[in-house]
C-alpha cells in the first residue's frame, strides 16, 4: 500500500487541510502519516479570531523520533504553510525522505489577494519550497505570487506564467482556478514539453472553503494510484465540480467548507474505473 506524508495544520473547524487530505486519501486506499504545522481553532477565512497554536518545535522532534522508526514513504505533501519556521520543517521532513515523490501546493491566496494570515515574505519561501517538489498545484493568484508578479486575470499570459514557473521550478505545474469564456473556469497542465493540456468546468459562483485543498489531495491520490496525471487531472476536477455544485444545492454555508463527502464513492469509482 502507498503512504503519504501530509504536512499541514489541523484546523478544527471548517474544513480545509488535513480534514479534507486524510478523508481523500483514505478513499484511494493510501495509507497516511501527518506532520502538522498548528493547531487553530478553525481556519481563517471569515470565521471570526482563530485560536492560533504554531507547532514548528513539535514538527522537529516528530521528525527526530521518526528517524528512529524504519518505514518507508511514498510520497510528501504539503500545503497552507503560515510562517518561515514551519516552511523550514518542511524542508527538514524533505531532507528527510529525499526519494519520496513531492507535492507542493503552495496555498498563499484567491482572487488576486493573499491571505491576510501569512507571513509578508512567504511566497519567495513558498518558491523555493516549490523549487524541490515534483509536482506543484498553484491557483492563478499564487503563480503570480510565486513569480513576484502584478495580478491580473489576463487569459494571453497564462501560457507565459506557467512556463515561468516551470523554469523557475523544474517541477511539473498544475495551475487551476484560470477564469475562461462562457462562464468557464479551468486548469492546465505542463510538463515542460511544448504542450499546455487544458480542461475545463463550469464556474460555480460561490466560493466554498478549501476547494483548493479537495482538488491537490484528489490529485494527488488519483496520480498515486494511476501514475497517470492526465487522467488525475480529469478525476480530481470532476470530484471537485461534483462537489462544488453539490455544495451549492444544500445552501451552506461557503466558510464552512466545501461538502465532499457524500461524493466520496464517486471519486472511488473513477479512480477503479478500467
Ligand atoms: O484552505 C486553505 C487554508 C488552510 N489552512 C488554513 C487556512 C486556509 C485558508 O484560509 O486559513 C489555516
Amino acid at each position: 500500500m502507498k503512504h503519504v506524508i501530509v504536512a499541514q495544520d489541523l484546523s478544527c473547524f471548517g474544513k480545509c487541510s488535513l480534514t479534507i487530505a486524510l478523508p481523500v486519501l483514505s478513499t484511494a486506499q493510501i495509507a497516511t502519516s501527518v506532520f502538522p504545522s498548528a493547531l487553530l481553532s478553525s481556519h481563517t477565512g471569515g470565521l471570526g479570531k482563530v485560536h492560533i497554536k504554531d507547532l514548528h518545535e513539535d514538527m522537529q522532534a516528530i521528525l527526530r523520533h521518526w528517524q528512529s522508526i524504519p518505514f518507508s514513504i511514498d510520497a510528501l505533501y504539503s500545503g497552507y504553510v503560515a510562517n518561515i519556521e514551519q516552511m523550514e520543517q518542511i524542508h527538514a521532513l524533505f531532507s528527510q525522505y529525499p526519494h519520496a515523490f513531492k507535492l507542493v501546493d503552495p496555498v498563499m491566496g484567491d482572487h488576486g489577494k493573499l491571505y491576510a494570515s501569512l507571513c509578508r515574505d512567504l511566497p519567495s519561501h513558498m518558491r523555493i519550497l516549490c523549487e524541490e517538489a515534483d509536482l506543484i498545484t498553484p491557483n492563478l493568484t499564487e503563480a503570480y505570487a510565486l513569480l513576484g508578479k502584478p495580478y491580473t486575470e489576463n487569459q494571453e499570459e497564462v501560457e507565459e506564467i506557467i512556463k515561468q514557473l516551470y523554469t523557475c521550478t523544474h517541477a511539473q505545474i498544475v495551475l487551476t482556478g484560470i477564469p475562461l469564456e462562457n462562464d468557464q473556469i479551468g486548469c492546465a497542465l505542463y510538463c515542460g514539453d511544448d504542450t499546455i493540456i487544458w480542461h475545463s468546468q463550469t464556474r460555480i459562483p460561490q466560493d466554498f472553503h478549501g476547494s483548493g485543498d479537495l482538488f491537490a489531495a484528489a490529485l494527488l491520490g488519483a496520480y498515486l494510484q494511476s501514475g497517470d496525471l492526465h487522467r488525475a487531472v480529469d478525476i480530481a476536477q470532476t470530484f471537485v465540480a461534483a462537489s462544488l455544485q453539490y455544495s451549492a444545492h444544500q445552501a451552506c454555508d461557503e466558510r464552512f467548507g466545501i461538502l465532499f463527502e457524500p461524493l466520496l464513492h464517486a471519486y472511488h469509482e473513477m479512480l477503479w474505473k478500467k
